[in-house]
């Protein structure tokens, strides 16, 4: 199985590339922010708690966000392997994701760590906020979403430089390009 931890600061890409991984590895797609932003439309009670914080640009707390990724995985019964795109984000749930993963028999393959400036982050988000109707992707909430990742989420990236798994991916350029270097650090651990 190849599993994919896609890992980036808000706006870096990680949707984005995660679609053309999805199509160049036939791997299926677990991104934590569509399954809450599903749960909030549908008005359940998940939903209810997870929009006061997104809304706040906080972290929803690791135990919701660990038994909804169990149950997630478990409905999608992988075959070639999953890509999760904003999971981990912090390092309780790195722990728990392999917990969950050598339970099943597998592990993280590799976690591509998308590099992007702070300047173009803020303007790709403003720019999607245009037209995404999200509710966080305003100036204010930005910015926290970028102090919550610098303080609580970048950290991550050690974790998965001592379990010899990280990859920095330069974020900066088009999609094809970044997509390009994307493909050659997959291919190396395939
Ligand atoms: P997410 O949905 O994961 O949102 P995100 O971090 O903002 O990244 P996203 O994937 O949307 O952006 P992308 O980089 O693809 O999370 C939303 C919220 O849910 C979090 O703030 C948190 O509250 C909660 N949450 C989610 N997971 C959680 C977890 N595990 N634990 C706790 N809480 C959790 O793209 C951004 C834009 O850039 C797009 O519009 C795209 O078109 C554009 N773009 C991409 N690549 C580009 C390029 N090369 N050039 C120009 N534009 C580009």
């Amino acid at each position: 199985m190849l599993n994919v931890v896609i890992f980036g600061a808000p706006g870096s890409g990680k949707g984005t590339q995660s679609e053309l991984i999805i199509k160049e590895y036939g791997l299926d797609h677990i991104s934590t922010g569509d399954v809450l932003r599903g749960e909030m439309k549908a008005g359940t009670e998940l939903g209810k708690i997870a929009k006061d914080y997104i809304e706040k640009g906080q972290l929803v707390p690791d135990d919701l966000i660990v038994s909804m990724l169990a149950n997630v995985l478990d409905s999608k019964k992988p075959a070639a392997g999953v890509i999760f795109d904003g999971f981990p984000r912090t390092i309780p749930q790195a722990k728990a994701l392999k917990k969950m993963l050598n339970e099943r028999g597998t592990d993280v393959s590799i976690m591509l760590n998308l590099q992007v400036d702070e300047d173009e982050l803020i303007q790709r988000l403003l720019e999607r906020g245009k037209i995404s109707g999200r509710s966080d992707d305003n100036l204010e909430t930005i910015k926290s979403r970028l102090e919550v990742y610098h303080t609580q989420t970048a950290p991550l990236a050690d974790y998965y430089v001592e379990e010899g798994k990280h990859v920095a991916i330069n974020g900066m350029g088009t999609i094809e390009e970044i997509f390009g270097r994307i493909k050659e650090a997959v291919n190396n651990v395939k």
